[in-house]
């Protein structure tokens, strides 16, 4: 029997989703899709093909027969983590781009998204991303594929990059390598390398803190953690990141990846960010008026939509809050006096806004949502030093790049007109195009007040409930693909396929 798509909470009783279907998809699926592979160490090592489709087809073979990591591989070793402290070893997802199904002969596999086969080159225009050639070099190549090679220590993940580089000789070059490292900060913000501490991104934020989940064992988790999901629910369908795969076999799902390589700018965050802070302060008091640390952090908060702790700026002003992450919407703040509407986290799920604002139906944003599976590169320091360079390698999966990353980064975090109109772009991901207006970004005058009334000077006057500043984006993208996670009955199942 078929898979049940709409499914959530995998693993409770669904008559069609019986133990043994989810035992032969989950075989079948590669990891890091449905949850995160986990490990601390990354190696992206970026291919292009140059030698013949059917040797080629031959290494997909090796690959998925010896090397690639199953979801069902990885929950196998997941477990034997938490139970017996057993080293989960190194994992593996090989990930191909359009270019690539066609360099490989096997076009007639390809997965239908219009997004995918077209290329992140092909996205310059609709996203305002940097033109190509603005690009770092490996990513201005015509790229095939992609393998992540992740394992809890560094060394690890370097042998094994290394030895499967040495299975590509006659096959592909390497174009590009990428290394990427989960920066964790103790309870005291020191930075951490034996993996304790909770996975902060380069600006001193908590990451990877809200995320669509798949498995009842994972949402259970998360609504003790949350204290419950009666304000959000963090639960997805399968059908938000995986599809059918056209060239696996009878059980044989895939989802497409985003990669895209944000450099952030330190330095020049943390200046913006005072500014910001001062700026709010000076309109509260006065010029000359110096913001106290608790507004400095609201201000910055105000950018996010959370603190750094990660507790939730529409939930209350200061940080710490103990109720857990993720069990919380914007009922409580239509107007966008505690959590602005360009927020980071408020443009990538608005969690009701869309319903309240358009009328339209709930599952509208829920449907956008995304799976990230983000890690960090550069040296693991929240001070960079000028020539360092540090940011994030973004990956995100989904059912349909244009309807999920594309329509986030173009129709909501590059928008200045969304949730409403001169709400700004996302202070952090957010791209114009050149010649396009500069709108300033409408931070609330006074945390949770929408009083639209002044009696500074003695007599009520209008004002504005928000006070505009243009946060400039201190993130640039480097460059990226697009690429589709195949089934493993696809990799070994290709030698017998026909060239197209
Ligand atoms: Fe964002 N950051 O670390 O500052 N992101 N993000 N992101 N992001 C989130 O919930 C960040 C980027 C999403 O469900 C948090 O994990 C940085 C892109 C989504 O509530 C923080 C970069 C896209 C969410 C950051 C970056 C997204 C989210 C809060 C680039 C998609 C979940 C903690 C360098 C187009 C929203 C958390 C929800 C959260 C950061 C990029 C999307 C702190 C630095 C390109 C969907």
């Amino acid at each position: 029997m078929a898979i049940n798509l709409q499914q959530t909470a995998v693993g409770q009783v669904d008559p069609q989703n019986t133990p043994e279907v989810i035992h032969a998809v989950l075989s079948d699926l590669q990891g890091n899709i449905l949850k995160s592979n986990g490990r601390d160490h990354n190696v992206h090592l970026f291919l292009r093909f140059t030698g013949a489709p059917e040797a080629a087809r031959g290494w997909l073979r090796l690959m998925g027969t010896e090397h690639v990591t199953s979801a069902w591989q990885q929950q196998v070793d997941a477990r034997a983590h938490r139970e017996n402290g057993v080293d989960g070893g190194v994992f593996v997802n090989l990930c191909l781009s359009a270019t690539g199904y066609r360099a490989l002969g096997l076009s007639q596999s390809m997965p239908p998204d219009d997004g995918f086969r077209g290329g992140a080159k092909a996205a310059v225009s609709r996203l305002n991303d940097p033109p190509v050639t603005a690009w770092q070099a490996g990513f201005q190549d015509e790229i095939h594929a992609l393998l992540i090679v992740a394992a809890d220590d560094a060394a690890d993940t370097e042998r094994a990059a290394q030895a499967l580089v040495a299975t590509l000789a006659g096959i592909a070059e390497v174009v590009d390598t990428e290394v990427g490292a989960a920066l964790r900060l103790n309870h005291d913000g020191q930075v951490t390398t034996d993996g304790s501490g909770a996975v902060h991104e380069h600006f001193g934020f908590a990451d990877g803190v809200s995320q669509p989940l798949f498995f009842s064992t994972d949402l259970e988790r998360e609504r003790l953690n949350s204290g419950g999901f009666d304000r959000y629910d963090f639960s997805a369908p399968l059908d938000l990141v995986l599809v059918k795969d056209p060239g696996g076999g009878p059980d044989g799902y895939g989802s497409y990846f985003v990669y895209r390589k944000l450099e952030q700018n330190v330095p020049g965050f943390h200046g913006d960010e005072a500014k910001l802070a001062l700026t709010l302060a000076e309109t509260a008091r006065g010029s000359g008026a110096t913001p106290t640390e608790a507004e400095a952090d609201l201000a910055s908060a105000y950018i996010f939509g959370r603190f750094r702790d990660g507790t939730p700026v529409s939930e209350q002003a200061v940080d710490g809050w103990t109720n857990g992450p993720n069990n919380f919407n914007f009922d409580a703040d239509a107007d966008g006096v505690r959590c602005p509407f360009h927020a980071h986290i408020r443009k990538m799920n608005p969690r009701g806004d869309k319903a309240r604002q358009f009328s339209l139906p709930p599952g509208e944003d829920r449907a956008r949502r995304i799976v990230r599976r983000a890690i960090n590169f550069g040296p693991l320091t929240l001070d960079p030093g000028p020539d360092d360079h540090v940011g994030l390698l973004f990956i995100c999966a989904q059912s349909s790049i244009l309807d999920q990353f594309e329509f986030l980064q173009a129709t909501w975090a590059n928008f200045t007109d969304f949730l409403r109109p001169e709400t700004g772009l996302d202070p952090i991901i957010g791209q114009s195009a050149p010649g396009d207006p500069e709108v300033p970004q409408q931070w609330p005058r006074d945390y949770g007040s929408f009083n639209g009334l002044s009696f500074a000077s003695g007599k009520p006057e209008p004002q504005s409930p928000y006070v505009p500043y243009k946060f400039t984006d201190w993130v640039t993208m480097l460059g990226g693909e697009y690429f589709f996670v195949p089934s493993l009955s696809f990799l070994t199942g290709t030698d017998g396929m026909a060239d197209t």
